[in-house]
């Protein structure tokens, strides 16, 4: 497609076939488009030609789409792009697609295309790549369908990779685009994917005793044949026994297991009991493999969870010591990032050793931060993160001339854990691996590692009210701007609890409100929290819809 008419027949050609549903408006948030998977057969369509545009915009690089709703129950779905290096779709386009998402004709999506073209100067003689993958939803096909619809209405060259999980496809983007320069990120292939990892494992961990068999909750998703593919490639170096692994059981993703069940209800899934023995390790992924929260049973068989906190805590300082031990700690500054999820104990514990920035929610505010640092290490209390490896840190590991030993080995295994790390976006296969390089090293069970601190009791909660955009934040998402006083009700809340912190936001991802409390003690966590929820409801003027549905 060269000219704007040739575009607008390409996509006239198409677009009544997926026509917007008219009483829904969808919004870019925070990883996509996200709602029940029956509905987004318009929006897919639409990021086709969206993905073509953007590719053409940014010379012919490969654009990646990722069909998922990750966490999401298995009724939803949603899309995102990844663009060139594989990291999120830059702010301003998130924009775009919101608005081409709620065009209500074809005709007038012809429009905003124009003025989108227009307004962003893309020349249409450009070529148009795009890489896209699906999770395993029961929708993801239809949808699938739909998408590749809008490549052709645009004229695009699309690969598809099929059933892959969302780090994967970031990495792919990353490959293909890096191809052959200075920067080659690795072979665009999953193959290639778990040749890396499983290669850059087994050098951290020689010489050095993994703790035995470590058991892997798949959420009944994506991450199960990827993780089966893995434990291929890793051999004895590491043994996994894969669970939850159900892909094609209909109602069984995320379904009592996976990383956000685990996480919100801070318990074991249930198809683990009589699995996990006290003392072993198990982690859970979630629907489409970008989440990671570790946890194991103790000798009284209770339940301990060791999520993005713990993670960040564990892996900050394993690299902070690897840079002290290659005699660079004057030239590489470590730094963490976390949200206002972060546990109250873990941010104090990363404060007193290490610069640490706050930010929104979303993978995309934690990576930017993150690129501030030299090594910038992020993770979100949900299991969302990955370390980030700046170009000045690759530049001071290359030139470093060790003078010892220890310093070789030092340098060396930083080396080894540029590669080990998924440097695109937050990878629980990737994650998963880099834990049981620190365990292994530091000679660690999960309780020595969940001694590292231990967490302020907390509360998460989900309230439904009938329109959570009228939820408004500020200050990194730790205050609330609107409804307009409901802020001071809950600051009045606060003081009376002893170590007390509350804080509401509107979910990017679901359509609920979400509300975080810790406290000392664990029954004023839960009080706060419901008590905060009630204040929610009190605030969207008493609507039956509004009443909290789900205290988990
Ligand atoms: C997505 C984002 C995460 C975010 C999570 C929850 O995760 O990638 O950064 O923490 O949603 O967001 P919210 O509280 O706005 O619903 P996932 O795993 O669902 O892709």
């Amino acid at each position: 497609m060269t000219t704007i008419e040739d575009l607008s027949e390409g996509i006239r050609a198409y677009a009544d076939l997926h026509p917007k549903p008219s009483n829904i408006q969808f919004q870019y948030g925070t990883a996509g488009f996200r709602t029940l998977g029956v509905l987004l057969e318009s929006v897919v369509f639409r990021v086709g030609v969206l993905a073509a545009l953007r590719s053409k915009k940014l010379d012919g690089k490969t654009i990646g789409v990722m069909i998922t709703a990750s966490h999401n129950p298995e009724q939803d779905n949603g899309v995102k792009l990844v663009d060139p290096r594989g990291e999120m779709l830059e702010a301003a386009w998130e924009n775009h697609a919101t608005i081409l998402a709620n065009a209500p004709t074809t005709d007038a999506f012809i429009e905003v295309v124009e003025n989108l073209i227009k307004l962003t100067k893309i020349d249409l003689a450009k070529p148009a790549n795009v890489v896209y993958a699906r999770d395993t939803r029961p929708t993801g096909l239809t949808l699938v369908a739909a998408f590749q619809d809008g490549l052709k209405a645009s004229g695009a060259t699309g690969r598809n990779e099929d059933i892959k999980t969302t780090p994967v496809l970031h990495y792919l983007v990353r490959c293909i685009n890096s191809k052959g320069t200075a920067e080659a990120y690795g072979e665009d292939s999953e193959d290639g994917y778990m040749r890396k990892l499983s290669g850059a494992f087994k050098k951290l961990v020689a010489g050095k005793k993994t703790h035995g068999l470590l058991i892997v909750d798949c959420a009944n998703g994506v991450g199960a044949p990827a993780a089966k593919r893995l434990a291929q490639f890793l051999g004895d170096s590491l043994p996994l026994q894969l669970v939850n692994t159900s892909i094609n059981t209909e109602g069984a993703l995320n379904n009592a297991c996976g990383a956000d069940f685990v996480k919100t209800s801070q318990r074991l899934p249930p198809s683990l009991s009589g699995v996990l023995r006290a003392g072993q390790r198990a982690c859970s992924l979630d629907g489409d493999a970008d989440r990671l929260i570790f946890f194991y049973l103790d000798e009284r068989n209770q339940f301990h969870l060791l999520d993005g906190d713990k993670i960040s805590a564990l892996v900050a300082a394993f690299i902070v010591e690897q840079v002290r031990l290659a005699g660079l700690e004057d030239t590489i500054e470590v730094g963490v990032v976390q949200t206002a999820y972060a546990n109250g104990a873990s941010t104090k514990y990363l404060a007193e050793r290490l610069p640490v920035t706050c930010v929104p929610t979303g993978v995309k505010h934690l990576h930017h931060a993150a690129e501030h640092y030299s090594i910038g290490v992020y993770f979100e209390a949900n299991g969302h993160g990955t370390v980030l490896f700046s170009p000045s840190a690759v530049a001071a590991l290359e030139q470093r001339r060790p003078s010892t030993p220890a310093q070789q080995t030092a340098l060396n295994h930083l080396k080894n854990l540029i590669d080990l790390i998924n440097q695109t976006v937050g990878d629980a296969l990737s994650d998963m691996l880099l834990v049981e390089v620190v365990l292994a090293h530091k000679s660690f069970s999960g309780i020595e590692w969940d001694a590292l601190y231990t967490d302020l009791p907390n509360r998460l909660v989900k309230v439904v009210v009938k329109d959570r955009s009228v939820f408004k934040t500020e200050d990194a998402e730790r205050r609330l701007v609107a409804p307009a006083g409901l802020q001071k009700k809950i600051d009045e809340l606060v003081r009376k609890y002893d170590g007390g912190r509350a804080f509401v936001r509107p979910s990017g991802t679901e359509d609920v409100v979400r509300v975080y409390a810790e406290a000392i003690l664990r029954p004023q966590a839960d009080e706060l929290a419901f008590k905060v929820a009630g204040l929610v409801y009190d605030f969207t003027g008493g609507d039956p819809v509004a009443r909290p549905r789900e205290f988990l």
